[in-house]
């Protein structure tokens, strides 16, 4: 194995604390709570949402790794062998070692938040890549991220999969867009994954299980708070709510106060009336054309564009 030790750039455990009782605090001190939903991801929320990947009703991760899995030529003879692959967010298992196989890269360099998922992941693949080196970035890459000295000269391809871009509204997601061109500089390329629209009936049961995976991620949060913030939210009292906003094309995620409850996190005091909800997460689809035009207002030119055989889920690959 090649896997570099990290690289520490400002995301200390107390800048983590301090960020997320921040937006705790301030999410909850809206006329419609909302907390943003990076804040899923701890231990607990990672392993939930890889087991949400394997629900029935979760099309999104097949959908993508089929494209994966059966347009690897496609991918090698567009974006060439050589470049250093850039994956923003490292927790995908399955997806990664696909388009590295396509594509034959010269360097690996996966960035995440957590730690441990990001060295977890980044041993696994060095494992399976003998001879590729790994560079493990720890870094929030809502920011501008300096990238190992090892990888300086060779061309990039940034590798977004999973539609993480539709978390964010279009302020954010093109601010990160342009973070990210900044982040891989001049002749890089992007390789994104951007979720579909489609019968909100199928989106709907996406994010609202029959087995209640997803209802257990979005309460995790509750959880979360309550166990980092010194929180006292009456979990139970929460229920989980997946509903489909046609005028933003988003999946949204809220969880509902069953009954008026009154509660405390970091010393502060929130109560919630029966029926109110903290906003948790947007799940934002595109059209083909909402996609380009997201792509283009972010300073990425879309160049080509491949969907699963049911036409649910669309890799794009744009330039800088
Ligand atoms: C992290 C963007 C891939 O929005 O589909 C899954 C997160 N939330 N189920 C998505 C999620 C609820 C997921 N992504």
């Amino acid at each position: 194995p090649t896997s570099k030790g990290l690289s520490l750039v400002e995301t200390d455990e107390n800048g983590i604390a301090t960020a997320f009782r921040g937006d705790v605090l301030q999410g909850l001190s809206e006329p419609q709570k909302a907390v943003p939903a990076r804040w899923f991801y701890d231990d607990a929320g990672s392993e939930l949402f890889e087991d949400i990947t394997r629900l029935p009703e979760y099309y999104p991760t097949r959908a993508e790794t089929e494209i994966l899995s059966t347009r690897g030529d496609e991918f090698r003879a567009l974006i060439g062998e050589g470049r250093a692959v850039v994956e923003f967010g490292s927790g995908s298992s399955v997806k990664t070692p696909l388009l590295l196989e396509a594509i034959a890269p010269a360097a690996y360099v996966p960035l995440d938040i957590a730690g441990d998922f990001l060295r977890a992941s980044a041993d696994a693949l060095a494992a399976k890549f003998p001879g590729l080196p790994v560079h493990p970035v720890e870094a929030d890459f809502m920011r501008k991220v300096e990238l190992p000295d090892a990888v300086a000269n060779l061309p990039k391809l940034g590798f977004f999969p999973g539609s993480t871009i539709g978390n964010m509204v279009a302020r954010t997601a093109t601010d990160l867009l342009r973070t990210m061109r900044a982040t891989l500089g001049e002749g890089s390329r992007l390789l994104i994954g951007m979720d579909l629209i489609k019968d909100p009936a199928v989106l709907e049961a996406a994010y609202d299980d029959a087995q209640g995976v997803t209802a257990r991620f979005n309460l995790n949060l509750a959880e979360r708070i309550n166990r980092e913030l010194d929180g006292t939210i009456p979990v139970e009292a929460l229920r989980h709510v997946a509903r489909w906003n046609d005028d933003f094309a988003r999946i949204e995620m809220h969880l509902q106060a069953t009954r008026a409850i009154a509660f405390e996190v970091a010393g502060h005091r929130f109560s919630m009336a029966a029926g109110e909800t903290i906003h948790t997460e947007n799940s934002h689809k595109f059209s083909r054309r909402s996609a380009n035009l997201l792509l283009l207002a972010g300073g990425w030119t879309p160049r080509a564009r491949w969907t699963d055989g049911e036409g649910l889920f669309s890799l794009i690959l744009a330039d800088a």
